[in-house]
C-alpha cells in the first residue's frame, strides 16, 4: 500500500464504549454552490475535513464523514454544488453530486436565503433542482445561514414557499456557522435512516486517505490566498508521502491551467507559494497530530479540466466509494 493511502481514522484518542447500532445509512448533503454544505458537514463532524471558501465550486469530490450518534451511524456525504457546468470538470462534479443522491438513504437539500429587492426569495435554481432531484427519497430541507436574516420573521414567507415545492420530511432552519439548529436537524435525520447494524467501525471517520486531505488543504489555501480565475484552474496531486517517527515529508504538485497563472501563484520571490505551503502544512499537522514538512511544486498542465485522461490522472471520478 502506498504511504498515506490508509483511510483516515478518528483522531480522538479515547475510543468510546461500543454501542449497539440500530440505524445506519448514507445522508447526502446537496444543493447549489456556496449554501454551506461543507461547513455543515464539518460542524456536524467536529472536524474540518471539507474545505470551505466564500467562492462557488469549492467542493469537487464526494467526501464521506461518519458521525456516530447514540445508536445511529450517519454517513454524511458532502458533494459539489449543483451548477451550470463550464467545462468537463464541472459536468463531472454535477454527476458526483447526483450519484451521491442516488446512493443515499436520506437527502438533505441545503439552501440559504437569497435576498433581492429587500425581501427573501426562493432561488430559481432551487426550484429547478427540487423538481427532479432525489425523487422518492426521504428529503429534509435545510435552510442554512439564518444568522443573516434579521428580523427572523422575514424568513417565514420564503420557508412557506419552499415547503410547498416538495413533500419534505422536515424543514429545518439552521446556522452552520453559529452551530444553531444542529440537534434538531440530527433528530429529524435519525428516524429516517434504515434500521440495521453498523456499516462502519466505531472509529471510522472517512473513506478518503490522508493524501486526499493533504491535496485538498493545499487547494483550500490557494482558494484563500489567490484571486479571480486562478483557483478554478488549480488542482493538486501528492507526489510522495514519507512517514517517519518525528516528521512526515510530503511533496505535492500544484497544477495550473495557464502559464500566466504560475507567477500569480508563486508570488514575488516565491512568497505567495510559501504562504500557501505554510498554511496548508499547519492544517495537515493538526489533522495528523505530527510535524510535517511540505514541499510544493507548480506545473502548467493546460486544459486539464477538459481532458478525460488528465481528470482521471488527477483523481477525479464519478464519486463512487473510493
Ligand atoms: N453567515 C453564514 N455563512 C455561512 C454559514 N455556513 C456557511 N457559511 C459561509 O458560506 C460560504 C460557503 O460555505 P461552504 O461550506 O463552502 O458552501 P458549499 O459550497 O455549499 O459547500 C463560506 O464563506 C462559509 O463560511 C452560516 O451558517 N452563516
Ligand atoms: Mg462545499
Amino acid at each position: 500500500m502506498l504511504k498515506g493511502q490508509a483511510p483516515m481514522r478518528s483522531l480522538a484518542v479515547p475510543s468510546p464504549k461500543r454501542t449497539s447500532v440500530r440505524r445506519a445509512g448514507l445522508v447526502a448533503l446537496v444543493g447549489r454552490s456556496n449554501v454551506g454544505k461543507s461547513t455543515l458537514m464539518n460542524v456536524l463532524l467536529g472536524e474540518a475535513l471539507a474545505i470551505v471558501a466564500p467562492t462557488p465550486q469549492t467542493t469537487r469530490h464526494r467526501i464521506l464523514g461518519v458521525l456516530q450518534r447514540g445508536d445511529a451511524q450517519i454517513g454524511l456525504l458532502d458533494t459539489p454544488g449543483l451548477h451550470r457546468p463550464q467545462n468537463r470538470l464541472g459536468k463531472l462534479m454535477n454527476t458526483v453530486a447526483r450519484s451521491a443522491v442516488e446512493e443515499a438513504d436520506v437527502v438533505l437539500f441545503v439552501t440559504a436565503p437569497l435576498k433581492e429587492h429587500g425581501r427573501f426569495q426562493v432561488s430559481p435554481g432551487d426550484k429547478t433542482l427540487l423538481e427532479d432531484i432525489g425523487k422518492g427519497k426521504p428529503m429534509i430541507l435545510v435552510v442554512n445561514k439564518v444568522d443573516l436574516v434579521r428580523p427572523k420573521q422575514m424568513l417565514l414567507p420564503v420557508l412557506g414557499e419552499l415547503a410547498n415545492l416538495r413533500a419534505f420530511a422536515a424543514v429545518v432552519p439552521i446556522s452552520a456557522r453559529r452551530e444553531d439548529g444542529l440537534d434538531r436537524l440530527l433528530g429529524e435525520v435519525t428516524p429516517l435512516l434504515p434500521e440495521r447494524g453498523a456499516l462502519w467501525s466505531e472509529d471510522d471517520l472517512t473513506d478518503r486517505p490522508v493524501r486526499f486531505f493533504v491535496a485538498e488543504f493545499v487547494r483550500g489555501e490557494i482558494l484563500n490566498l489567490t484571486r479571480e480565475e486562478v483557483p478554478y484552474g488549480v488542482t493538486v496531486t501528492v507526489e510522495s508521502f514519507l512517514e517517519a517517527s518525528r516528521v512526515t515529508r510530503i511533496q505535492a504538485t500544484v497544477h495550473v491551467d495557464r502559464e500566466n497563472h504560475k507567477p500569480i501563484l508563486i508570488g514575488k520571490g516565491g512568497s505567495r507559494l510559501r504562504e500557501i505551503g505554510t498554511a496548508a502544512r499547519k492544517r495537515v499537522e493538526a489533522l495528523l497530530g505530527q510535524r510535517v514538512h511540505l514541499e510544493l511544486f507548480v506545473r502548467v498542465t493546460e486544459g486539464w479540466a477538459e481532458s478525460p485522461e488528465r481528470l482521471r490522472e488527477f483523481g477525479y471520478d464519478e464519486g463512487k466509494a473510493s
